[in-house]
């Protein structure tokens, strides 16, 4: 069934509910010396090339691949249009590696066609810290797909990895592969119900009206919370604490350091967004929240090309009730002319999307481990993670 999938280090679909195989890595290291020095052959048309995002040439090669072939909905209504200071921002964390940023280009015409990347991450799994790379933004152009190209990009990505002394990594799919680690749910909330029902993203409710509607999602002007604010350069250290205690209650989740929370969490103009509560008695930063801002492109509408969406990416509450805290990130995504907030099941998440009026969307996400086996299938809120 998976030609390709049944020959790496992940756990099998037949090894499902087999609790006696060991939690932990599937292949052990293999010395340096032993992993193949050449890079994977290529169809003889292809070459390799590493992507240095820094240029503004490249960067704007790659925004152009993946604006016209990376991931669309089921329906091919909307494709991901990650910006290119997003993809900056993805693909130079603190220790990254410029050759994991891998390209495929026509020997003849120079163009790009294909694209893979891999970021360093610490990720815990239960008690164990781990070194491993985050796998994203893999793709074939639309022409060129279905000729096994994805199998020689994994390979080569996971030899360029292998050459840092790093044997697991994580990546999520729309797609089911041997073998997920956790089925998440992506939750909505709209915030332009006009406009989403204009491009159809979303309908008008049964014996629901426009106005009606419009009124159902309503938000008001000013935040809620006493202390609620942008989150700062100085606060790094006291954001880091409070998300390090926090993420230890989740199976699987980052191990981030000072240097992660300032490069992950700190705002970037339609990148990053996130604010904290400081105690206006104590000074205390008692709670936090953050979105990034990922649009899509609209395939067919006559009057929208871009659907505006946040994604919910870290939040933590302690003092401040949870629902209120994302009531107040949902107005300030708004403030921002955002069109649509959108959610995991991860994490709490599930404690506030319906009180909030999120609604269950119909795409969902898988998260993998390669090299890692675990024993159950864990559920979205035992996951601590947030891929981009
Ligand atoms: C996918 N998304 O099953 P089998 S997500 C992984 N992730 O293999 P071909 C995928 N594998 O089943 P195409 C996959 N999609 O025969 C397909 N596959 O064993 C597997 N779409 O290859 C598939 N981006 O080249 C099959 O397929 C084999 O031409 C078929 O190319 C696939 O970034 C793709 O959705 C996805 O651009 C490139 O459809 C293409 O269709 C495309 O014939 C639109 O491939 C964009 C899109 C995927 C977004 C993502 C995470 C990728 C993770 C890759 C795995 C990393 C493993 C860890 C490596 C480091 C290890 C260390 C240490
Ligand atoms: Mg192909």
């Amino acid at each position: 069934r998976h030609k390709f999938w049944e020959t790496q280090p992940v756990g099998q679909f037949k090894e499902l509910g087999d609790s006696s195989l060991p939690e932990g890595p599937i292949e052990p290291p293999t010395p340096l010396s032993e992993v193949k020095q050449e890079p994977y052959n290529l169809p003889s048309l292809y070459e390799w090339i590493t992507c240095d995002m820094g240029s503004e040439h490249m960067c704007n090669e790659v925004y152009s691949l993946l604006t016209n072939n990376y991931v669309e909905d089921d329906d091919n209504m909307f494709r991901f249009n990650y910006s290119k200071e997003f993809l900056r921002w993805a693909l130079h964390p603190p220790g990254y590696y410029k050759n994991w940023h891998i390209g495929v280009r026509v020997k003849s015409s120079k163009k790009l066609v294909a694209f893979i990347t891999g970021v360093p991450a610490r990720l815990r799994v239960r008690d164990d810290v781990v070194n491993m790379a985050e796998i994203n933004f893999l793709c074939v152009h639309k022409k060129l797909r279905s000729k096994r190209l994805a199998p020689v990009m994994i390979k080569e990505v996971t030899r360029r990895v292998h050459l840092e002394n790093i044997w697991q990594a994580a990546y999520t799919a729309g797609v089911v592969l041997p073998t997920p680690v956790t089925t998440c749910q992506y939750w909505h909330r709209s915030i332009n119900p006009k406009k989403l029902i204009d491009v159809g993203f979303s309908r008008l409710g049964p014996r629901m009206t426009m106005s009606r509607t419009i009124k159902l999602y309503k938000l008001p002007d000013q935040t809620a919370t006493p202390g609620f604010r942008k989150m700062e350069i100085h606060d790094v250290p006291a954001v880091t604490r409070l998300l390090r205690s926090y993420l230890k209650q989740f199976v699987v989740a980052p191990d981030f350091d000072e240097n992660d929370v300032e490069h992950w969490l700190l705002p970037k103009e339609d990148v990053i967004d996130s604010f904290l509560v400081e105690s206006p008695e104590t000074h205390e930063i008692t709670d936090f929240c953050s979105f990034y801002t990922l649009p899509s492109s609209i395939l067919g509408s006559p009057n929208y090309s871009t659907l505006k969406a946040a994604y919910s990416y870290y939040n933590v509450s302690t003092v401040t009730p949870l629902v209120q805290l994302m009531n107040d990130a949902l107005i300030m995504a708004k403030r921002k002319d955002i069109d649509v907030f959108n959610a995991l099941d991860v994490m709490q998440n599930g404690t506030f999307l319906k009180e909030l009026k999120f609604g269950a969307g119909d795409g969902k996400l898988h998260y993998y481990l390669y090299n890692y086996r675990i024993n159950h299938v864990l559920n979205a809120s035992e996951l601590g993670l947030v891929l981009l």
